[in-house]
């Protein structure tokens, strides 16, 4: 089922959302639907509180149409830790369409997570996967990546947000 997906300025895309505590068919059911919701919008990652769910759950998947096989990633209760290295990338986000900005985040990153099945797990990323783990973990506390930007950027983007102009 395709879900619906919150847009900028909607305000519960600033609420934090919290650790998800049943690992059953509910969230299954949740996990597929966000998993179809973002390959429908052609998006590489997708949030719970983008389509109104205040819950520690995204779901990623940055291959390519060059890539074998899809290989998507399920992030429940996501801890990030240990940070390392600089990475600026042009980011775009399914809650706010039609804008896209430069942001600064850490290149490497470790991040214990548990599975649909509540099992604890452990990654290390680099590069975009870890420039989209970033990106949707911050969903969870309320934060655009509108919000990473500098002050006048971020100035800017509102206002232009606001009038509903494309950049
Ligand atoms: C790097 C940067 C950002 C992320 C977070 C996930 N972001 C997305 O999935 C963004 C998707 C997106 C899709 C759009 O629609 C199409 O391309 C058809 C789009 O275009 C418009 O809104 C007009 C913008 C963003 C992960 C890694
Ligand atoms: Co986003």
């Amino acid at each position: 089922m395709i879900l619906d997906i919150l847009t900028y300025p909607n305000s519960e895309l600033h609420k934090t959302s919290k650790p998800v505590q049943k690992f059953d068919k509910t969230l299954h059911t949740l996990l597929n639907n966000m998993a179809a919701t973002m390959y429908d919008a052609e998006g590489i990652g997708l949030a719970a509180p983008q389509v109104g769910q205040k819950i520690r759950v995204f779901v990623i998947d940055i291959t390519t149409e060059e890539d074998e096989e899809r290989k998507l990633y399920e992030f429940i209760n996501p801890k990030l830790s240990q940070g390392s290295g600089s990475i600026t990338f042009e980011e775009g986000c399914l809650s706010v369409p039609g804008f896209t900005e430069e942001v600064k985040r850490k290149e490497q990153i470790k991040v214990n997570y548990m599975d649909r099945f509540g099992k604890s797990k452990k990654i290390e990323a680099e590069g975009l996967l870890a420039v989209a783990i970033q990106h949707e973990n911050d969903h969870l506390d309320g934060i655009l990546f509108i919000e990473k930007l500098s002050i006048l950027k971020r100035r800017m983007a509102k206002k232009k947000l606001a009038k509903g102009i494309k950049l």
